[in-house]
């Protein structure tokens, strides 16, 4: 799962900044013992300074999802965004320089109290700002990699784990969007260019006392090299559809042959999907196929789309379909 709330991402000055800041507000202490003084101050700091860093660090690395936390769905949709391996280092390098911070920490503290001199304890003060300061600025690169994560994180839909799935598919300018803004009260982008949806719109139907979930999803073309946004499209297809409804477009106005598009249909069968082909455009090209017939347009097939849907899951479920099955980890 991926938190609703992701934390920001600050830089690696602004970590130091504010670890340098908060040691300010470490009070002097009254002691006759110049030596014990610096020491009980330095040793302070010290702490603080670790304290404040590993805050700052630990709520970027607890925040943000790790690998076994999302599911494949979640996981190939990230991964189209931003490079997988790249993902987890990021946070790995997180986890280490928190590691590498106490350790600092914990080695300057003891040479602190072993100090002869007031000399000795400002050395191994300035010696763990120094690493400390280090280890943080190397994170850079890392915290502004989770920057760019953050964002495609957010960007994957939260689509429900107890609602069943309907996910529509099909070539590019099919009429996908169209019919999910006749099944949902979503209102995507239409127009008559292809790919003109790039991410996934989900939406909510209900037949009769049943609430379905309706993921609207790029288009897709029939072969093996995918682009991103194909790959948005194959990520819900594969991972969460329980019915995948297919469209075709038999007018061909969407600028693909009828033939590719049959064969996409029959490539996701190939899957082991559970497809419903659909053709669309009804009030443009009326074909002799059994396949169901729609129009977007006009309105025409939809409450009748809409029946055989929820026969065709009903019964699916009924025979405990592995299609109900999602995915996990
Ligand atoms: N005549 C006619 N045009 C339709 C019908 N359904 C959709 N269209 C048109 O087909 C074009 C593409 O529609 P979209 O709904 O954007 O198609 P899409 O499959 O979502 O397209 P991408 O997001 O690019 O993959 C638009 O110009 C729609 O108005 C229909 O039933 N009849
Ligand atoms: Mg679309």
């Amino acid at each position: 799962m991926i938190p609703e709330k992701l934390p920001t991402v600050p830089d690696s000055k602004e970590i130091i900044e504010r670890s340098f800041k908060d040691i300010k507000k470490v009070q002097n202490v009254y002691m006759p013992n110049f030596i014990s003084k610096l020491k009980t101050v330095s040793i302070q700091k010290v702490k603080v300074m670790e304290a404040t860093a590993k805050k700052a660090i630990g709520r970027v690395y607890d925040g943000f999802p790790k690998f076994d936390d999302l599911d494949r769905f979640e996981r190939d949709l990230l991964f189209i965004m931003v490079n997988g391996r790249e993902y987890e280092r990021s946070l790995n390098n997180l986890n280490w320089a928190r590691g590498k911070i106490t350790e600092f920490a914990t080695n300057s503290i003891k040479g602190m109290k072993r100090a002869p001199s007031m000399a000795a304890i400002s050395r191994f003060r300035s010696s763990f700002y120094g690493r400390f300061s280090s280890v943080v600025e190397d994170l850079d690169e890392s915290l502004s990699f989770l920057r760019e994560a953050r964002e495609a994180l957010k960007k994957v839909p939260q689509v429900s784990r107890e609602m069943k799935i309907i996910v529509i598919a099909g070539f590019p300018n099919v009429g996908k969007s169209s019919l999910i803004s006749k099944l949902t009260n979503l209102a995507p982008e239409i127009a008559d260019y292809p790919f003109t949806t790039k991410e996934i719109n989900v939406g909510m139907m209900r037949i009769g006392t049943s609430i379905y979930e309706v993921l609207d999803v790029p288009g897709l073309l029939n072969r093996k090299n995918h682009n991103a946004i194909e790959k948005v499209a194959l990520a819900a297809i594969e991972n969460i559809g329980n019915l995948i409804v297919c469209m075709l477009d038999p007018s061909e106005e969407c600028g693909y042959r009828m033939e590719d598009q049959k064969e996409l249909c029959e490539s996701l069968k190939g899957l082991g999907k559970n497809v419903l082909i659909v053709e669309n455009k009804l009030d443009l090209e009326l074909t002799d196929s059994n396949n169901l017939k729609i129009s977007c347009s006009t309105g025409e097939g939809i409450e009748e789309l809409k029946k055989i849907m929820e026969a065709n899951i009903r019964e699916r479920e009924d025979k405990g379909d592995s299609v109900f099955k999602r995915t996990g980890a």
